[in-house]
């Protein structure tokens, strides 16, 4: 009787059987781009650029309309993301890393790649690193099985502050822990990061993994293939993000075709606010204020999609908080992975948010913003918002756009909120734990200048 079967249904229901057995153990996808702003995406507002996959998944799943990323830049944030930490907890709260820099996350930091893989996930880093590029601080030495991309900005392939004069920069393309490419076409790097995502996929199909998606773009300087270049009203920017809307619909389009769809959680969100001082390059934070490098809401708070089928409920919009720091627990009770218990971590697990729960209340109490060079810069709980410099205090739900400051009707919230940011600051600070250091270089980016 099997036999007379069509292969193609067998097939499917060997492989659906196979998903249900694992259906503790979803395989996870998280694509996260770099500097794109909180109104980039047809879903989050924008009138011109045309994000039809990514407004997909957003109808298939949830949107938040209130996450931050835990620093207005990349390094800090990626930190944060990977560990579940704020980034001073894990010292990686002083800027980004640059390609002189002979530092970066500590190995002994647990990521969400480290805390999967002892599940039998299988785990890839697809994009760009930007936490550390010396031996011992690429991906594969953070959890990771397979790495490709570059592991720095992409903009780094020139002198930037405090440069050594001799020198200029290139950029790495990687393989695993080998360069195999110097200054690889730009115009190509949304493509192959996909294309490498995609073949991963495939290749452990049959067992849960763990995609990391860190595109490069769209960082400046922006770049789109061929299929995209010159054809979105919004320029160039508006060119690389459908070609990153096409990488999505790529990326869903895979889970599909290998039927891994039902157990796949999928998620979408951006390292920090859009990069303004390069205006028609830069992207947008819709209604909100400021962008990349400040600690405005339009420099932290930023688009974030989940899909899960049959958990998070389509078309649903989630106003609670939440925070790049909740992605390590959350996924730890999703996919039933052990929390590091020998350490603080930052975040909370927020699956009732995900899935909708009527009652679920954000656990996020309060979260502190800290600059640009990792000052602590203010504090949010509940709806307000505490700027310290200047002592703004605004009401985030009442003014998202933080015009109209409040501190003087309100001088009690103040100095609670002063406190508290203090106090909890003071709590970080006493207990960060160290970065990793390494002499040794795996590559030389450096050439000399003529
Ligand atoms: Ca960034």
């Amino acid at each position: 009787m099997l036999l007379a079967l069509p292969i193609a249904v067998l097939l499917a229901s060997l492989a659906s059987a196979q998903q249900q057995s694992r259906a503790d153990r979803p395989n996870v996808v998280v694509v996260f781009t770099d500097d794109q702003g909180y109104g980039d995406l047809s879903c989050y507002g924008h009138p011109t650029i045309h994000t039809p996959n990514l407004d997909r998944l957003a109808a298939e799943g949830c949107k938040m309309t209130q996450f931050y990323v835990a620093a207005p830049l990349c390094s800090p944030s990626r930190a944060a993301l990977l560990t579940g930490c704020y980034p001073k907890r894990v010292s990686m709260h002083k800027h980004v890393i640059f390609p002189q820099y002979d530092y970066g996350l500590h190995t002994d930091e647990v990521t969400i790649a480290d805390m999967l893989r002892p599940r039998g996930y299988a785990t890839g880093c697809f994009g760009k690193w930007h936490l550390g590029h010396r031996p011992g601080l690429l991906p594969r030495d953070q959890g990771f099985d397979r790495y490709v991309g570059v592991p720095y900005s992409n903009d780094m392939a020139q002198i930037h502050r405090k440069p050594d004069n001799k020198y200029a920069y290139r950029l790495p393309f990687m393989v695993d822990d080998e360069v195999v490419e110097w200054e690889p076409d730009q115009r190509l790097l949304t493509r192959r990061a996909t294309e490498a995502a995609i073949a991963f996929i495939e290749e452990h199909r049959d067992q849960p993994f763990f995609a990391y998606i860190p595109h490069s773009m769209p960082h400046i300087p922006l770049y789109a293939s061929e299929p995209f270049a010159g054809t979105s009203p919004r320029g160039l920017y508006g060119d690389v993000i459908e070609e990153i809307d096409w990488s999505v619909g790529q990326l869903v389009a895979a889970l599909d075709r290998l039927k891994l769809t039902d157990n796949t959680v999928v998620i979408f969100t951006s390292d920090n606010g859009p990069w303004l001082p390069f205006k028609r390059d830069g992207g947008s934070a819709g209604l909100l204020r400021g962008g990349k490098g400040t600690n405005w809401e339009g420099g932290q708070r930023v688009p974030f999609l989940v899909k899960w089928p049959g958990h998070v409920p389509a078309g649903s919009v989630q106003r609670e908080v939440s925070t790049a720091m909740d992605l390590l627990p959350t996924l730890a009770g999703i996919c039933g992975a052990a929390l590091p218990q020998d350490r603080v971590l930052d975040g909370h697990d927020v699956a009732p948010l995900w899935r909708g729960e009527p009652a679920a209340k954000s656990p996020t109490r309060h979260f502190l913003y800290y600059k640009n060079q990792g000052g602590l810069a203010g504090v949010r709980r509940g709806p307000w918002k505490l700027l310290l410099d200047k002592s703004e205090l605004y009401h985030l739900e009442h003014d998202p756009r933080e015009n109209w400051n409040v501190a003087k009707q309100h001088p009690d919230v103040v100095q609670a909120l002063q406190q508290l940011a203090a106090d909890l600051d003071a709590e970080i600070t006493a207990n960060a734990r160290p970065t990793r250091t390494v002499t040794a270089l795996r590559f030389d980016p450096r050439v000399q200048k003529r």
